[in-house]
């Protein structure tokens, strides 16, 4: 059965992976799975159409034959369970890997997303300047525990596994930051992520959708 999901038309990073149909991808690369991806633009988005599939307006979606999805935690969980090599065959092993899936999106994610809007959003706010400082330092906090959990390892449970393909594809947004920069290992761990095979084909065809094309302002 063909999968199609969706992506910007035009994208706000001008095809730096930053937007979250780069992280279905690198799943869908990872599983050996081929995909097709169906371009919507900003307005589309808001539409009825889109809002079948997605009900907050917004990509990726995943459609396999009847099933809809949205939600990348949803969508990695799903081609996951269904390839090899994503997740560990050990019902424990197993278990773990998708708990460091559900940490990285609702544990590392969201002092990340509020840094990103502290400075996109409200840079421009007469007490960005102050409040700047506390966003970052809870951004830090779960950096120097993520760090130490990780310590000399090179995924967070064995074997890599969707659980690292979420919690990279989470950091990578710090890295114009050079927050990432302050735990080393962290740096090196998301690095080892975006040297896979998987990831530099899913990074090479989202980038090559918006080569030449302006960021949507
Ligand atoms: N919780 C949902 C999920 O994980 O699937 C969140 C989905 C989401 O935030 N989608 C964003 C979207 O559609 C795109 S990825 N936004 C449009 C809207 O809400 O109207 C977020 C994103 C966008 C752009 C960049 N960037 O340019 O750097 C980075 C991340």
């Amino acid at each position: 059965m063909s999968i199609v999901i969706t992506a910007f038309a035009r994208s706000p990073d001008g095809g730096k992976g930053l937007a979250r149909d780069m992280r279905v991808r690198w799943a869908l690369e990872e599983a050996g799975q081929p995909y097709e991806v169906r371009l919507v633009s900003f307005a589309a988005l808001k539409e009825p159409a889109h809002r079948a599939l997605h009900p907050f307006g917004q990509i990726p979606t995943y459609e396999e034959g009847g099933l809809a999805l949205f939600e990348t935690g949803s969508i990695l969980l799903h081609i996951a369970e269904r390839s090899l090599g994503l997740l560990p065959e050990d019902g424990d092993a197993r278990a773990r890997a998708i708990t460091w899936i559900f940490a990285a999106l609702s544990t590392v994610e969201p002092p990340i997303l509020e840094l990103a809007n502290a400075r996109l959003l409200e840079g421009e706010k007469p007490w960005s300047r102050e409040r700047l400082p506390l966003v970052e330092g809870r951004v830090r906090d779960r950096l120097r525990q993520l760090s130490v959990r990780l310590g000399d390892a090179g995924w967070l449970e064995g074997a890599f596994s969707a659980g690292d393909l979420m919690m990279v594809s989470v950091l990578l947004r710090l890295k114009p930051s050079g927050l990432l920069d302050e735990f080393p290992n962290l740096a090196a761990y998301v690095a080892r992520g975006e040297a896979r095979p998987a990831y530099q084909r899913a990074f090479a065809a989202q980038r090559a959708l918006y080569a030449g094309k302006p960021p949507a302002g």
